[in-house]
């Protein structure tokens, strides 16, 4: 991956978009990290905001940082007995494995079911990336979370699509990966993705499939910073 240079240029330039009274999504991975601890130290000098995360990880970083959070429930849809819309996500900012002309795969820390919908929901979306991460054409496997069961059907329905699933294994724990919402990973290659728009859809309609990495027309901006601190704003 990219330095912790460019890394940390791109997070705190997101989190500099971050204003009084913002409710703003918190990603996942060690580059939105740089952003959470960017927030947090506002909030210690007295920004008003607060957070939605994006997973377990997210939520704990935020909580050392300070960020006061809510849940997406408290701030989308209309609550029964609500008189109003909830006030909605202002700005998520979030990491990226993979990005090519704003189009993203997302999942490598296993978080982009949540992600997708807190990032979705945002009304801007920022990926912050390193330059490492940028490229042509999307080409990496897809993270695609499912249901325990279905791992196998899903390989098999991959298979019928061109790509080869390979179940996610955990590096500290016997057996796989394991979501926060207790399903497991299938990375999917497919090799060059020429149309990503057409997989995003071949994927979600798979029976078992929860949520695929593939991000596509999300993405409002995407920051890229380098190793000298600069940052670039693409698409
Ligand atoms: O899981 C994700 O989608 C994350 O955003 C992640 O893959 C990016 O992680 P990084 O910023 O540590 O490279």
């Amino acid at each position: 991956g990219g330095t912790d240079a460019a890394k940390r240029a791109a997070g705190e330039t997101a989190a500099e978009l971050v204003d009084d009274g913002t409710v703003v999504g918190l990603g996942t991975g060690s580059t939105a990290a740089f952003a959470i601890r960017a927030i947090g130290r506002r909030v210690d000098a007295g920004l008003d905001v607060r957070g939605v995360a994006t997973s377990f990880a997210a939520r704990e970083l935020a909580r050392e940082c300070g960020i006061p959070l809510v849940e997406l429930p408290d701030v989308t849809g209309v609550e029964p007995g609500d008189c109003g819309v909830g006030a909605g996500i202002d700005l998520a900012i979030d990491g990226a494995d993979q990005v090519a002309d704003g189009d993203l795969i997302k999942g490598g820390g296993a978080a982009h079911a949540r992600e997708k919908l807190v990032d979705d929901a945002a009304d801007r979306f920022v990926v912050v990336v390193d330059r490492s991460k940028v490229t042509e054409t999307l080409d990496d496997p897809v993270p695609v979370e499912v249901l325990p069961d279905a791992r196998g059907s899903v390989a098999d329905r991959v298979a019928d699509l061109g790509g080869e699933a390979t179940l996610r294994t955990a590096d500290r724990k016997d057996g796989p990966v394991v979501t926060d919402n207790g399903n497991l990973v299938v990375d999917c290659a497919f090799g060059r993705i020429d149309d990503p728009d057409a997989l995003a859809t071949r994927l979600s309609v798979l029976p078992g499939v929860v949520e695929h990495g593939l991000f596509v027309g999300i993405a409002d901006e995407v920051y890229v910073g380098d190793d000298g601190g600069d940052v670039d704003v693409r698409w």
